[in-house]
């Protein structure tokens, strides 16, 4: 299939019947990865909730250190927590966190090399762009530099989490005191230039439009064909309960407006491996149909999610490995366990 334009891709995603939409995007999947469908034994952990930022989409994040429900894990629990994983076959910990205002950079790297000393096989995909700009921020130093130390200490790759709308004008509504658009993408050009690999999201359902979705896909795509950094792409679905611009908005997104978005995604990120239908946020049902349209990943286990549940997720908080390999076979499809970096386990 030729490279779909973002005029095409918009004309596609507002008019094309949706059977026919998820039907093209299953035929290139399917061309990629046949049946198989990739899950990971993972868990999360969100190591503080305490952030010096005001998105106006997070439910998640404290302002002050000694809200009620603020907190900040001390590496001893978060090793805990890793360990705990590790021992059910966990092969990733997703690490990810609110931009503490007192942690120097050390405590970061300290954590790193201690998970790694502990835990030498497990993959750590840890630290967003946004957060990886913050450390460089604010201990002064140069992003390439921060990178080479955390991939020292063990980083194996970057999630895609921060990117929300990189089109600048809905930043500024939405996350204005966030890393532009462009500094997520030159951070992510910059680990890739390290040569560790990302992923990348895309939080829709909100005041975007969908030229500013597929904007979107075009800033991820026109940077892939320049480095190949990226393993996958996740749409993120807005949950709008506990945040101000959940009261702007009011309802999450339909399941028609999900899967247009993975088929899409799909079709025009001609050069991403794979598109996650990350089913705490879709919903499990959505999630079984977005393996039909698109889909290639369902990412993991997760164990304990905080982010999204903040904000009104009604899905479990994780799932055992047995189970999602059951829903997948359920779907006519093949589970293949792989680790952060896509390395797959028979
Ligand atoms: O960066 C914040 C988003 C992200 C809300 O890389 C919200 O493999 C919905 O990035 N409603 C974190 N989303 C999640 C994330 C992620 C998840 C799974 C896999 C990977 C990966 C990355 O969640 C944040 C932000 O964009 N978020 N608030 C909300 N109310
Ligand atoms: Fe902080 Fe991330 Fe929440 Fe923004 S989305 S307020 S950066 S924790």
């Amino acid at each position: 299939m030729p490279r779909l334009s973002e005029s095409e891709a918009l004309d596609l995603f507002l008019n094309a019947p949706l059977a026919d939409l998820c039907a093209k995007a299953n035929a290139v999947k399917e061309a990629r990865h046949g049946k198989s469908i990739y899950w990971v034994n993972n868990r999360q952990i969100n190591y503080t909730n305490i952030c010096v930022l005001h998105c106006t989409f997070c439910a998640f994040s404290k302002i002050k250190k000694d809200s009620p429900h603020a907190y900040d894990w001390s590496h001893e629990v978060v090793l805990q927590k890793a360990g705990e994983a590790i021992a059910k076959g966990a092969r990733e910990l997703h690490i990810v966190g609110g931009l503490h205002p007192d942690h120097p950079f050390s405590y970061y790297v300290e954590m790193l090399k201690k998970l790694r000393a502990a835990y030498p096989l497990v993959n750590l995909k840890a630290f967003t762009a946004v957060e990886l700009c913050y450390f460089a921020k604010k201990s002064d130093r140069p992003l390439s530099a921060i990178i080479g130390e955390l991939k020292e200490a063990g980083l194996d790759a970057l999630p895609g989490g921060g990117a929300e709308i990189l089109v600048q004008s809905v930043r500024d509504d939405i996350c204005s005191d966030k890393e532009t658009g462009q500094e997520w993408l030159d951070a992510h050009r910059a680990v890739h230039e390290a040569g560790i690999h990302t992923n990348a999201t895309m939080l829709f359902g909100h005041i975007e439009t969908p030229e500013q979705r597929i904007q979107h896909l075009g800033m991820l795509r026109d940077l892939q064909d320049d480095t190949n950094g990226f393993y996958s792409f996740i749409p993120l679905v807005f949950h709008p309960e506990h945040n101000s611009l959940g009261r702007r908005v009011g309802q999450k997104t339909g399941e028609e407006d999900i899967l247009r978005t993975v088929a899409i995604s799909r079709l025009f990120l001609d050069n991403f491996p794979h598109i996650k239908a990350y089913w705490v946020q879709m919903g499990v049902s959505t999630a079984m149909k977005a393996l039909h349209a698109g889909a290639s990943d369902l990412d993991g286990t997760i164990i304990e999610e905080k982010i999204t549940h903040a904000a009104g997720a009604e899905s479990p908080v994780g799932m055992t490995p047995e189970h999602i390999q059951d829903l997948i076979r359920n779907e006519g499809l093949i589970p293949v366990e792989r680790d952060a970096k896509y390395e797959t386990y028979p």
